[in-house]
């Protein structure tokens, strides 16, 4: 376990300033594949960065309000950079991003970090956030020589929730159990009701559920999410 002297108490103290966290840590043996860095070595361990809640808003909205082009056109994902390149650099480890193509699998780190599983909305819920929570970033380590407690199996909040309201709160029927419709959300953004609705409130469906509701986004954060969407024309 890390301590607060520990890398995860450093890397914790260091992110606790912008409202990000650690989400675990994923560790990977030799036999099993792991990222590797541009010199070609493969890291030992992965360090998940996320938002938990409103936690980052505040911060986020005062430096875009810095910002002569309100952070471009990717915000979010600027800041983050910034702000997680820094960490990595004090830390000495390696940052990658969620956004950035070749996608990495984060929800895979998370499945094994967390222990969490996927939600019918294909993203995954957290038995104490729900669908509040999300992965700004990671860092890469090359050599990680410090024990990890190993996730306890975490009860999966769908299992238990027999009414499953997320399926049935979407005005388009765009989430089922087997499949997220994306053109027929989109489609639905892009129109008048959606425009007044899931454009202004959020998604129906992530709303619906009745995990980790005190940390759902403030409105305006819900918002910002909601028009950084591509939509058809
Ligand atoms: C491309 C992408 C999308 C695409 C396609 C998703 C898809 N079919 O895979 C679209 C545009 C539809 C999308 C939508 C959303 N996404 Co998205 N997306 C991604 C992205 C950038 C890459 C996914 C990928 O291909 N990974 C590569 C593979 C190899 O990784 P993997 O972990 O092994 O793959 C897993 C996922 O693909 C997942 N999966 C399988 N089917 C589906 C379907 C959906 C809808 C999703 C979201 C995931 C998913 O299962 C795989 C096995 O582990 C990830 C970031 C990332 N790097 O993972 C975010 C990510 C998955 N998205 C995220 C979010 C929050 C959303 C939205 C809520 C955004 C929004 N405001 O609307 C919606 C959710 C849609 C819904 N149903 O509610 C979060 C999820 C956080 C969490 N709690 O799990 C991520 C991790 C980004 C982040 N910064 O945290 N997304
Ligand atoms: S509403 Fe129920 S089934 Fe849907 S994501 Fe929330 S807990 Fe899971
Ligand atoms: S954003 Fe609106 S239209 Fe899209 S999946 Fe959520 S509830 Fe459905």
């Amino acid at each position: 376990m890390s301590g607060p002297s520990g890398v995860l108490g450093r890397l914790d103290a260091a992110l606790a300033a912008f409202g990000l966290s650690s989400r675990g840590v994923v560790r990977f043996g030799e036999q099993e594949a792991a990222p590797r860095l541009t010199d070609g070595r493969s890291v030992t361990a992965v360090v998940l960065i996320g938002v938990v809640g409103g936690a980052m808003w505040p911060v986020f909205d005062a430096w875009r309000a810095t910002q002569v082009d309100r952070g471009g056109s990717d915000p979010l994902d600027r800041w983050s950079k910034i702000v997680i390149d820094g960490v990595a650099q004090e830390i000495g480890a390696v940052a990658c991003y969620p956004s950035d193509a070749p996608y990495q699998p984060f929800q895979a780190w998370a499945m094994k970090a967390e222990g969490l599983k996927a939600s019918p909305l294909g993203i995954l819920i957290h038995p104490r956030y729900g669908l509040w929570h999300s992965y700004r970033g990671a860092l890469l380590f090359r050599d990680w020589d410090e024990e990890v407690e190993t996730p306890v199996a975490v009860a999966h909040p769908c299992d238990r929730c027999l009414k499953k309201p997320c399926l049935s709160s979407c005005p388009v029927d765009a989430i089922t159990p087997s499949a997220f419709d994306v053109t027929g959300c989109r489609q639905h953004l892009a129109g008048p009701v959606g425009q007044r609705g899931c454009m202004i409130s959020g998604c129906m469906a992530r709303n619906a559920c009745p995990v980790g509701t005190e940390y759902r986004y403030p409105p305006d954060q819900l918002r910002f999410h909601m028009r950084a969407l591509k939509l058809p024309t």
